[in-house]
């Protein structure tokens, strides 16, 4: 194919965020902005783009065959040797990753909005992962911002369009194209990291035997869930719902949490299932959900890191270290100072963890927001999450025949205490406002007699008193990396946390997100319902950040 330069004008705002580009698909159509953006990517790629091979694919969402067809004429252009691609451009997150580390290539580009709405009206995006499989450092993502910023014109090659359809060895004018199936690569990693027959002993030889729900949301991890649950582990075609993947997710929100998974969560509830779980759009976030029993992501990556060592084979070796992000709750500290382990603490996002991984000092990790992962790759990784409890509760069923999600819950804090965590998202706020507010809890966090004060809950005489007040920043033990404004957080004497956040990760408009946590030690306490427990931090939050009068909002959208 002949190669056109094409004259193009740089659009504001192709800033990736905490994970790739995310713009609505309309914005993405508008001629030449996915063309600048994915030149940008193979200009400001590390090494260049010249000889490299990338794996290409997505959660499938709506301008995801159009995307990768422009990304293939592009990289065409630049240089780019070979792209791996899932059939019809369908890869989780997590497989990405996974076909990147295994088949040794330059890195990948994901076509997702993760857990976003999607459709001609949604949410589309563009994600670039380095060689490692994990999202590119700040330090490529601001490149390629950069070249977004300046650009004059793209480099595009004059080829048909691919059929996406078909799995094999293609070439595609200059190109050399393989075509995968998307599951099996990841299908037979997560078999040399669990054990599928003690999973399996335990869900066909317990009396009575235990019911498994697993939910799609009509994302991108169907087919790696119907390979996993039906043909794998032997379960009822019932175990699967939502598992087609479908361009506009059904109309629905993918994102596994009380509020969106509520069709998992009905279910689940109705017909008294033991283990329900479910996944985002492009597969790498999780919740875990059994009857009557939720497990919060912060409890759910303590937990595994608990049980790593007796129940998942790829652990048997011993755990390098753990890590969380800034606002993800302290209980997995408590595990690994239990262990004797280092534990590190991250800004927002998964990019941060792939230094440690590589450097060997990270094998379990996970964040608030419903992701949890290991080493295994370079993303968080809602299916083995998934398949990481299932082997906890086989486990723990050896040791105590019946266990369930909540007695595994209630031994651990029992154990290690436990950490009441909520946030609450305002999703859609003016930008303005939003800014405004951070703003005013910086001076107030400024002012020289804001630690050691005391904060006052408005409904009931309780009070914190503050240890220390922040805005985030994080310096990369590794590579000696800084990253600042991370996250504006209270530190309460008591070991309570209050901390304030923007998205990163939306299309417009800002989204405030709110943080509050307190430990226990108190048995007593361990039953409560979390929005209880920590009402009074609740109110302390809103009251010094002014959160109703800047928002203008009185309620969250979301509360996790
Ligand atoms: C959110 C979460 C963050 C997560 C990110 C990407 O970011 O808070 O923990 O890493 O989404 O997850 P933000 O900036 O909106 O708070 V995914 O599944 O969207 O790739
Ligand atoms: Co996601």
């Amino acid at each position: 194919g002949q190669v056109k330069t094409i004259p193009t004008k740089p659009f504001s705002g192709q800033k990736p965020g905490t994970s790739g580009l995310r713009k609505k698909v309309k914005v993405f159509q508008q001629e030449h902005y996915t063309e600048n953006f994915v030149q940008a990517i193979f200009t400001a790629m590390p090494g260049g783009s010249q000889g490299k091979t990338l794996v290409l694919g997505g959660d499938g969402r709506y301008f995801s065959p159009e995307a990768a067809q422009i990304i293939l004429k592009i990289g065409a252009a630049n240089g780019i040797s070979k792209f791996i691609l899932g059939q019809n451009a369908l890869l989780s997150t997590p497989a990405v990753s996974a076909l990147i580390r295994s088949l040794k290539t330059d890195g990948g580009i994901l076509l997702t909005a993760s857990h976003n709405p999607g459709g001609p009206d949604e949410d589309f995006g563009i994600k670039f992962n380095i060689s490692n499989g994990g999202p590119a450092p700040e330090e490529v993502t601001n490149g390629i911002y950069k070249v977004t910023e300046t650009i004059t014109e793209y480099k595009i090659a004059e080829l048909p369009d691919l059929d996406l359809s078909k799995t094999g060895d293609f070439e595609l004018g200059p190109l050399k194209i393989t075509i995968v199936d998307p599951v099996s690569n990841y299908l037979s990693l997560l078999k040399e990291i669990f054990d599928f027959d003690l999973i399996s002993s335990w869900l066909h030889n317990t009396t009575p035997k235990p019911t498994v729900l697993f939910d799609a949301l009509n994302g991108v991890t169907g087919p790696y869930g119907h390979a996993i649950f039906v043909e794998t582990l032997g379960l009822p075609e019932s175990s699967v719902q939502q598992c087609v993947p479908m361009s506009d997710f059904g109309g629905s929100h993918p994102d596994p949490n009380l509020t969106y998974a509520h069709a998992l969560v009905e279910r689940v509830e109705k017909e008294n299932i033991e283990f329900g779980a479910a996944s985002d759009g492009d597969g790498d976030r999780n919740m875990i959900y059994g009857k009557g029993a939720f497990v919060t992501p912060s409890d759910s990556v303590a937990i595994i890191a608990d049980w790593a060592e007796k129940a998942i084979p790829y652990f048997k070796g011993g755990i390098k270290g753990l890590a969380r992000s800034m606002p993800t709750s302290g209980a997995i500290d408590i595990v690994a100072k239990a262990k004797g382990l280092e534990v590190f603490e991250v800004p927002t996002g998964w990019k941060f963890f792939g230094n440690l991984m590589d450097a060997g000092r990270l094998s379990i990790c996970g964040e608030e927001s419903f992701g949890t992962g290991s080493d295994h790759i370079r993303e968080k990784d809602g299916v083995w999450a998934i398949v990481a409890w299932m082997s906890i509760l086989a486990a723990a069923n050896k040791e105590q025949p019946g266990a369930g999600i909540n007695d595994v819950l209630l031994k651990h804090w029992k154990k290690y205490g436990r950490s009441f965590f909520s946030r609450y998202d305002y999703e859609g706020c003016e930008s303005e406002g939003a800014e405004a507010m951070m703003d005013h809890l910086r001076k107030v966090f400024a002012s020289s007699d804001f630690a050691g004060s005391t904060l006052k809950a408005t409904s009931s005489d309780a009070s914190f008193k503050v240890a220390s007040a922040d805005d985030f920043a994080y310096t990369d033990p590794i590579d000696g990396s800084v990253s600042t404004k991370q996250g504006l957080y209270i530190k309460f004497e008591d070991g309570s946390r209050i901390i304030f956040r923007l998205s990163g990760t939306g299309s417009s408009g800002a989204t405030v997100r709110l943080y509050v946590e307190k430990y226990s030690q108190n048995e007593s306490e361990y039953g409560l319902d979390a929005q209880v427990g920590l009402k009074p931090l609740i109110e302390v939050a809103l009251s010094i950040s002014k959160l109703q009068e800047y928002t203008k909002r009185d309620k969250p959208n979301v509360i996790t």
